[in-house]
């Protein structure tokens, strides 16, 4: 192992692109990806991670004002407390004293994770453990304007693309009956999921019923039925319903997926880099499912190429048995802040230059907000 590489600068690079379609799901509607990208300077290399929050505090607590200002306050200083010279393995120890905001320690020691793999000719995904060179992609649906007849003309188009799987999003009052017609139009072959970002109580039977009946629907598995803390509930139902529970937003670290596992809360585990707080916790997590012969995918957060390569490089571990949400940049741009990363054949290609294996292109940087930190 060489000598860890001297941090000479942080830069937080925030940047707006816009979705090509609005992305509609149970917290709400978005029209474009509010980035934000953490930059470390090193002598003799760049890296670079993305902070996955979205702009408010829906999804989890987390939020990308927050993030700014507790990487700026408190992640950075921490990291750098001890000296400069910072090797991506002890980013978690120096960001240890720092409680929670994963999103934002998790952009940084990816950051910290590229330069150091950058300088030494390393790719991210062969450094993890890879034994893919190319991963499975599937699609999340958003929740459409124009009703069932544009979903099924959505999940028709991307099918037509190649995507392995389709994700819809539910929510109470848009789930038994979109999701019927999915299943009616395209029948018994097509591999489908639902993901309900914790919108159903379980206390509400009519919430209740409708979960029943999406469980008729041969569906892979329903993500996050219900809110992040309801444990109890996510393993009384999964006993019930012949559908898997695959859990997202409940999952934050290692320990927690173990639990949710041995307690049948959740069958299925959806991995987020972010979510989790980084590469080393995400490994932790991998371990505990490749233990317990849990299925594990790769989740998404809209993210550009950059979030985007690391969960590529994640997904091509040998843990990932199911398509992830690892779908082409034109899912959602039609430019993305990297070189794109394109479907062939259902898959995406695992990038294998050092480090990441890809960059933004100076172009598209050139209208974003530069930040330095450090
Ligand atoms: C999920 N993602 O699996 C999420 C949640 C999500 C691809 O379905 C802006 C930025 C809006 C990130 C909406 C997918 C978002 C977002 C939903 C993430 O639960
Ligand atoms: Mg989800």
């Amino acid at each position: 192992m060489s000598s860890p590489p001297k941090i000479e600068s942080v830069e937080l690079v925030r940047v707006r692109l816009p979705l090509v379609r609005p992305f509609r799901t149970s917290f709400g509607v978005q029209h474009e990806r509010d980035a934000l990208l953490v930059r470390v300077g090193t002598p003799d290399a760049e890296g670079w991670g993305e902070c996955v929050t979205t702009a408010a505090p829906v999804y989890s607590p987390e939020y990308t004002d927050g993030a700014v200002q507790v990487l700026r306050d408190h992640l950075v200083p921490a990291m750098l407390a001890e000296g400069r010279a910072v090797s991506w393995a002890s980013v978690p120890r120096l960001l240890s004293a720092v409680r929670g905001h994963h999103m934002a320690r998790a952009a940084l020691e990816v950051a910290v994770a590229d330069a150091e793999l950058r300088t030494g000719g390393v790719g991210l995904a062969e450094r993890l453990g890879a034994v893919r060179d190319r991963v499975p992609a599937g699609v999340s649906v958003g929740i459409p304007d124009g009703g069932i007849p544009e979903l099924l003309e959505q999940v028709a188009s991307y099918l037509d693309e190649g995507y392995l799987r389709i994700k819809c999003k539910v929510t109470p009052g848009w789930d038994v009956e979109p999701l019927r017609a999915v299943r009616e139009r395209f029948g018994p072959g097509l591999s489908l999921q639902v993901d309900a970002n914790a919108a159903y109580d379980p206390r509400d039977p009519e919430h209740v019923r409708a979960l029943d009946a999406l469980d008729e629907l041969g569906l892979g598995l329903i993500e996050q039925p219900f809110a992040p803390t309801l444990i109890r509930d996510h393993a009384h139902h999964a006993r019930r319903w012949t559908t898997q529970v695959c859990l997202d937003e409940s999952l934050e670290d290692a320990l927690q997926v173990r639990d949710a596992i041995e307690s049948g809360a959740c069958g299925v585990v959806n991995l987020k880099l972010g979510r989790v707080g980084g590469l080393h916790e995400s490994l932790a997590i991998h371990r505990v499912c490749v233990e317990t012969e849990t299925p594990m995918w790769c989740g998404g957060m809209l993210e550009t190429g950059i979030g985007r390569a690391a969960n590529v490089a994640l997904a091509s571990l040998p843990g990932f048995t199911l398509p992830g949400d690892t779908s082409a940049s034109a899912r959602y741009f039609s430019e993305d802040l990297t070189d794109p990363f394109v479907l062939e054949d259902g898959h995406l290609r695992v990038p294998t230059g050092p480090g990441l294996g890809v960059a933004p292109r100076p172009d598209m940087l050139s209208g974003a907000d530069h930040e330095r930190v450090a």
